[in-house]
């Protein structure tokens, strides 16, 4: 039986599904719900991750300062965070200057990492029982994340990855039921998050801000 008061990673995935319109805009309040949803999961795997952690929280913070500041209309969607950015010139395109912590840096980072969890949890769907978290993680993390981080946090995260537990502990910290459950709900939701990841980066690449510093 999933227990209500524990982090349940259904309750992320539902934040995803949340985020998507009818329309294709992405809302960035469910959008960061589903983050904060991660980060305490991952503040449940213990201190080795409270690196990776506090950075998405920083960046996480960032944009709900703009989301609750004078402008926060504008920040209702990916979309028309983008728009609002782009055409008042508030994003660094080539190189960091006053607009270091834009909105489109910021959510950049977490799109990328984004597609580090499609593809984890893709990988963790189809494996089998014995198989090892660490490995899929590290390679999940190799094929996507890696190229953007430097040498120092490529290596300390390897590092972290080695404390995963198995893939049978993981399911019952992400609390969602047996086994057969979870893979049922990673299916389900797994094409969500893609096509809010797919949704993301075209609106990155129409505006030439896959880049950004
Ligand atoms: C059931 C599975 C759920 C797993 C939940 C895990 C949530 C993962 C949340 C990860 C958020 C990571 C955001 C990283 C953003 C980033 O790339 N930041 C770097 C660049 O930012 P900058 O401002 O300098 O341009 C920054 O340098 C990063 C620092 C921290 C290390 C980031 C390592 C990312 C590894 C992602 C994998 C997390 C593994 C969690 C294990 C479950």
């Amino acid at each position: 039986m999933a227990d209500p008061d524990r982090f349940s990673l259904a309750e992320v995935l539902e934040s995803f599904k949340k985020c998507l319109s009818d329309e294709g805009e992405i809302l960035q309040e469910h959008y960061l719900e589903g983050w904060k949803g991660l980060v305490k999961f991952m503040s449940s795997l213990g201190s080795a991750f409270s690196f990776i952690s506090n950075d998405a929280v920083t960046k996480i913070q960032i944009l709900e300062d703009y989301r609750s500041g004078v402008n926060g209309q504008k920040y209702l969607t990916i979309q028309s965070m983008v728009k609002y950015e782009v055409d008042n010139e508030l994003v660094d395109l080539t190189k960091r200057g006053d607009h270091w912590d834009s909105g489109c840096r910021t959510l950049l980072r977490l799109h990328r990492a984004l597609r580090w969890l499609q593809l984890f949890l893709e990988k963790l769907r189809v494996a089998s029982d014995n198989s090892k978290t660490s490995v899929l993680c590290t390679e999940a993390y190799q094929d996507v994340l890696a190229k953007y981080h430097p040498w120092i946090i490529r290596k300390a995260a390897t590092v972290a990855f080695y404390m995963l537990p198995s893939r049978a502990n993981f399911f019952e910290v992400m609390n969602m039921g047996p086994t057969e459950k979870v893979v049922a709900i990673l299916g389900e939701a797994l094409p969500v998050v893609a096509k809010t990841y797919d949704i993301t980066e075209d609106l990155y690449s129409q505006h030439g801000l896959l880049d950004l510093p």
